[in-house]
């Protein structure tokens, strides 16, 4: 692929809810551009973006996939990300190395929950936007109701460029309201304005005059003293206001037709702005903090946003380049590994093709291969000056399974694998959770997971089940308890002796565990101190009531006996351990589980619905907020029943919910229920001996 400076480079993501279209539109304008001579289609599995077997499978989108697209001397780097709330972590790595979001919205459904949600990230990103409205060739399609439909959720100066011609659901051309002409057919010929449209575009070519002159004072003096503004006027002044943010321009297309695309390319090309109208990014350098500029001369600050496994190609990353120029074949420094790294052949990626390029100049977006220590969030840098540039932060994740290898074959390569495919997907997450000795996969739903399981096998060759995880539930007291526990042993020669007196005392949640020495006068020798410790500790990993790891609490030694000969360590491990199982058992033990935090984001018409569900749930509301027609609702949850909250606010609203959900602190569980979680673990301990 040919080099590109700075300047003609533009960064794109296209953005939106799940099945706006923009997988399709990124084929259509590769199509358009001449880079291949067939136009793939999603019901063919045939895009360059949606490669991936399972996203053939399914016809979504998984994760993001760079398409370049070379338009007017310029690159394109578009970036097609999925819609799916599952995978926003695909999101949130793309908003942050793009210049421009290109927002796709339908314009049957306008804005939905996933418009919003993109519009969010956007925002946290202070990402310059422009808006499609794709699949214009749909029956009922009406471009002025989805326009206000945007206005309504984003107050925003949303302004046409383009406006669609035919008849609705029939999508002919679009009219350019710069140029004032009308482009027809995918080819976009130029004709003249249809007649019944031209008084409707010299309306909606006010507009796009006057937000141009908006964009810089010397314009709109120029506009105010009644002057006409240049075709260059106007694209300066639209450019500076696209990317301060003050307009948002809106055009129309037809992916699936190939419609709109050719004014399409042709606007990004001219409004879009390039890595370097974005201006410096900041990075902490040695000396704090310090901005990288995009320049060629700049130190090398390159960032890694995306890692993909391979089983046969290996490691794949994709990082942006900020400053400086990155060389295939050359060594750089990994600033947080404080490693070097050895780059083969860089690439540019164009869905799962590799086109190998020499070097990539500041705002490119290129991969490479085989990396040894690198991973997403890290930045590749010049030994000489480090830098560190702030990576994507992923959310939580929401929706967990225990995996449970089917095979002794598998057993052994499930661990390696989960770390393989959690590399690659950041909003993926495993561990080992000591308490109920599981291994759990994590990740934003049911959907998500599934995926990563099924990729375990048809990838890895590692078969899992995956079953609900047991929940991590805590022992703790409620009262205080004394008690003593006397240890005696006869063996023949050597005995063992040792008294332990105990106090248990309960400490505030999330205090965790302490012990404490109150033997006075050398009734127990302070050399046994950490030997009762440690029986107590055995204790604590496994409770009394259901084997649960015990906490907040603490123990305190206050008296003992010992034997001239036959109080040994072992004997006062044991002493301790005993005694502070007694003393817990009288001290009024309870069960403790864990809370969660939720926040919960639905079209105002499902409050009621899920309000409803919350109530079922053992939820307490702790809030509720209305805004633009969505209702926000906040509550504290136990995670026993909120394991599967992904799967159940998708089907109570027909996937239009979000929520996000974060550990907040542990609670006693109710006595009814804690009896049947007692007799489960008790049940389950009995059939493992
Ligand atoms: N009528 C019509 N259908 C379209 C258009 N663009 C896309 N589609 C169809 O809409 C469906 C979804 O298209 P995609 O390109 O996969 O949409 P997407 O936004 O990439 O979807 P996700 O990546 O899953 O979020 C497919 O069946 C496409 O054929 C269009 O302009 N007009
Ligand atoms: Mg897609």
């Amino acid at each position: 692929m040919k080099e590109y400076t700075t300047d003609q480079l533009r960064n794109i993501v296209l953005l939106g809810h799940g099945s706006s279209g923009k997988t399709s539109l990124a084929e259509a304008m590769l199509f358009t551009s001449g880079a291949v001579n067939r136009q793939g289609r999603i019901e063919d599995g045939t895009t360059v973006a949606d490669f991936d077997e399972e996203e053939i499978r399914r016809r979504i989108s998984l994760s993001l996939a760079l398409v370049p697209v070379e338009w007017d001397g310029c690159k394109l780097n578009v970036l097609d990300t999925p819609g799916y709330t599952d995978f926003v972590g695909e999101v949130i790595s793309a908003v942050l190395v793009a210049d421009l979001a290109l927002v796709l919205v339908d314009p049957v459904g306008g804005v939905e929950v996933g418009t919003e949600l993109v519009w969010s990230y956007a925002d946290q990103q202070g990402l310059p936007r422009m808006v499609v409205i794709n699949k214009m060739n749909r029956e009922n399609a009406n471009f002025n109701r989805t326009l206000q439909s945007l206005r309504d959720a984003f107050g925003r100066n949303f302004v046409p460029l383009h406006l669609p011609i035919g008849s609705q659901g029939d999508l002919a051309g679009v009219v350019d309201l710069v140029k004032m002409q009308a482009l027809m057919g995918p080819e976009g010929k130029v004709e003249e304005i249809p007649a019944d449209l031209a008084a409707q575009a010299e309306e909606a070519r006010v507009q796009v005059v006057e937000a141009a002159a908006e964009g810089e004072d010397e314009l709109i003096m120029k506009y105010l003293e009644g002057e006409t503004l240049t075709e260059e006027e106007i694209a300066r002044g639209l450019r500076t206001a696209i990317l301060s943010g003050a307009v948002v321009p809106v055009l129309v297309t037809a992916a699936t037709g190939n419609l709109g695309t050719r004014a399409l390319l042709d606007a990004l090309v001219t409004y879009a702005p390039s890595p370097a109208d974005r201006g410096p990014v900041q990075a902490e350098g040695l000396a704090g903090e310090e901005e990288i500029e995009p320049n060629e001369l700049a130190p090398l600050a390159a960032l890694v946003f995306k890692t993909a496994a391979d089983p046969y190609v290996g490691k794949l990353t994709y990082f942006r380049v900020y400053g400086g120029v990155l060389e295939s074949d050359t060594r750089v420094w990994n600033s947080r590994a404080e490693t070097e790294e050895r780059l083969g052949t860089l690439y540019v990626m164009r869905g799962k093709e590799q086109l190998p390029v020499r070097r990539l100049r500041p705002g490119d977006i290129g991969a490479v291969a085989k990396l040894s220590v690198t991973v997403t969030g890290d930045t590749l840098c010049d030994r000489g000056h480090p830098v560190h540039l702030p990576g994507p932060v992923f959310p939580h994740p929401l929706f967990a399974v225990s995996v449970h290898p089917k095979s002794k074959a598998d057993q052994a390569k499930m661990g390696p694998t989960l770390t393989r495919i959690c590399e690659e997907d950041p909003t993926l997450r495993w561990r080992q959770e000591p308490s109920t000795r599981e291994t759990i996969l994590e990740g934003m739903g049911e959907a998500h997971v599934d995926i990563a399981v099924r990729r375990m096998a048809n990838r890895f060759g590692v078969g899992v089940e995956t079953a609900i995880p047991k929940v991590p539930y805590r022992e703790t007291i409620t009262r205080v308890n004394a008690d003593q526990y006397r240890h005696k042993k006869q063996t023949g020669g050597a005995g063992q002796f040792a008294e332990v007196h105990m106090r248990l005392e309960p400490l505030s949640r999330g205090e965790g565990f302490e012990y404490d020495w109150e033997v006075f006068g050398g009734a127990i020798s302070s050399s046994f101190r950490p030997s009762i410790e440690k029986g107590i500790r055995q204790v604590l990993e496994q409770g009394v009531l259901a084997g649960y790891p015990v906490v907040d609490l603490k123990a305190v030694v206050y008296d003992g006996k010992e034997h001239p000969v036959d109080s040994k360590d072992i004997a006062f491990q044991i002493a301790g351990r005993e005694a502070f199982k007694k003393v817990m058992l009288g001290a009024g033990p309870v069960l403790l589980e864990p809370i969660y935090k939720v926040t919960i984001t639905v079209p105002e018409e499902y409050t009621g619905d899920v309000m409803g569900d919350l109530n079922t749930k053992r939820a307490r509301v702790q809030g509720m907020d209305q805004k633009g027609g969505k209702s926000i609702i906040t509550a504290l949850a136990p995670l026993a029943e909120m394991q599967r909250y992904a799967t159940d606010l998708r089907s109570l609203t027909q996937g239009r919910g979000l929520f996000s959900m974060e550990f907040d602190h542990y609670e006693e569980v109710p006595a009814h229920l804690a009896q049947q979680i007692i007799e489960a673990a008790k049940r389950e301990r009995g059939s493992e001996k």
